[in-house]
This record gives C-alpha cells, structure tokens and sequence, in this order.
C-alpha cells in the first residue's frame, strides 16, 4: 500500500494524529508538507502536487494507492486501522475514540471562530470568552471522561489510541502561548489531561519522531 499525506508544514493535531499513528505503527508513508508554489497553487485551486483536487479543497488529504480522501477524522480512523491505534472489530472502542475525534473538531471550531473578527478588540473579547468559558468547558468533559477511564492514563482502555494522539497535539497548540489572549497555564488544574500529556510525551516512539523530524521538543 502507498500512502501519502498531505498536509501543510506544521505539527498541527489534524496531520499528527495520522503522521504519528502512522509512525507508531511502523507504516511507512510519505510525509508531503506543502509548501511555497505547491501551497500557492493548493490555495488558489485546490490542487494537489500529485495533480488531483482536495474533495473540500482543505488539507489533510491523503493518498493511498492513488484513491484520495479528506477529512481529519477518516483518514486518523483509516490509518488508525493499519498502525493498530483504532480497532477494527470492537464498535463501541471504536465510538469512545469517535466521540473525543468529534470532540477535538468542536474544540477547533470554537477557536476558529474566536480568531475570525478582523476588529481587535472584539477579537479580544472573543478570545476572553473562549478561554473563561468555552475551554474550561470542553476541558472539563474531556477530564472527566479520562477520569471515568480506571484501565490507563488514556481515553479508552487500556492502550493508546488515536484519540490520545488527537487532544495531546491539540492541547499543545491551546497552551503554547501561540494563540492571542489564550494563557499557556490554561491546563494548570486539568490532572487527568495533564497525566495523559506527560504520557504521550515519555512515549520512546514519540520522542524519536519528534526528535528526527523537528530535532526538539515541540
Ligand atoms: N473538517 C476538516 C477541516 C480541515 C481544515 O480546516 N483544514 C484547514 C487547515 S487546518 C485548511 O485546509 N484550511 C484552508 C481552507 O479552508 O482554505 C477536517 O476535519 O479535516
């Protein structure tokens, strides 16, 4: 099977939940970061640098043996499968680790929406609510689902899954200072998720990808 993914240069949680499921699983796969005319041309027409048309004209999209698909949640599930982080015979395992998918898109979309206002001060406003209300929100019904969870650290039983893989990254870039009016001590009173990062980030697997392809820490 030849797989490729595509998605811009950075390690947003949509392409690394895929290109570290991936990773962990020893599937190898190529790790296409668009980026100067092969970003301007997906920008202006949605294609592809293997020619075809991203089906939301959005990234990540993946190629595997020349049939494309879109979507961060089907193409984690569908690589999922292959790296052995998403089963493929237990449904309801598979509906635990749906739900935090879903859940993570909530949580972006929240913060998308936050950021859209071109007005500063109403942005800021925005991003007030979002880190008062709406995160706290979210973080809390994702630590109680962790807490709910006696088998591991993890959201569903006893092993890492892709939804594990999904909520660190993205808890990542929520606390990283990156984002405007968002505190990097915005997870301090989270233990379940801040149990579940520390986890993740003493992975050997982990460690060694984000040490070849990042060389630090990130
Ligand atoms: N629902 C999509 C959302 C993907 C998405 O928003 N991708 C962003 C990058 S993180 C993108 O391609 N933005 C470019 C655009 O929308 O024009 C998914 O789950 O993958």
């Amino acid at each position: 099977m030849k797989i490729t993914l595509y998605y811009f240069k950075i390690p947003f949680w949509r392409a690394e939940v895929t290109r570290l499921s991936l990773y962990i699983g020893n599937i190898p796969f190529e790790d296409y970061r668009i980026e100067g005319e092969d970003y301007d041309k997906f920008k202006k027409t949605g294609e592809l640098p293997n020619k075809k048309i991203a089906p939301f004209k959005q990234l990540p999209v993946i190629d595997v043996d020349g049939k494309i698909f879109a979507q961060t949640g089907a193409i984690a599930r569908f690589c999922g499968k292959l790296s052995g982080l998403y089963p493929k015979n237990d449904d309801y395992k598979a509906a635990l680790i749906d739900q935090i998918i879903e859940g993570a898109q909530d949580i972006n979309y929240l913060v998308t929406l936050s950021g859209r206002d071109k007005d500063a001060e109403k942005k800021k406003v925005a991003r007030d609510i979002l880190a008062t209300r709406h995160l706290p929100k979210w973080f809390q019904f994702l630590e109680d689902l962790l807490k709910q969870n006696t088998k591991s650290v993890y959201f569903v039983e006893s092993d890492l899954t892709i939804a594990d893989l999904a909520i660190w990254r993205l808890l990542g870039w929520l606390k990283s200072g990156m984002l405007d009016g968002i505190p990097t001590t915005i997870l301090d009173n989270y233990q379940n998720l801040n149990a579940l990062r520390e986890e993740i980030y003493k992975n050997p697997k982990v460690i060694k990808w984000m040490d070849e392809v990042y060389g630090k820490i990130i």
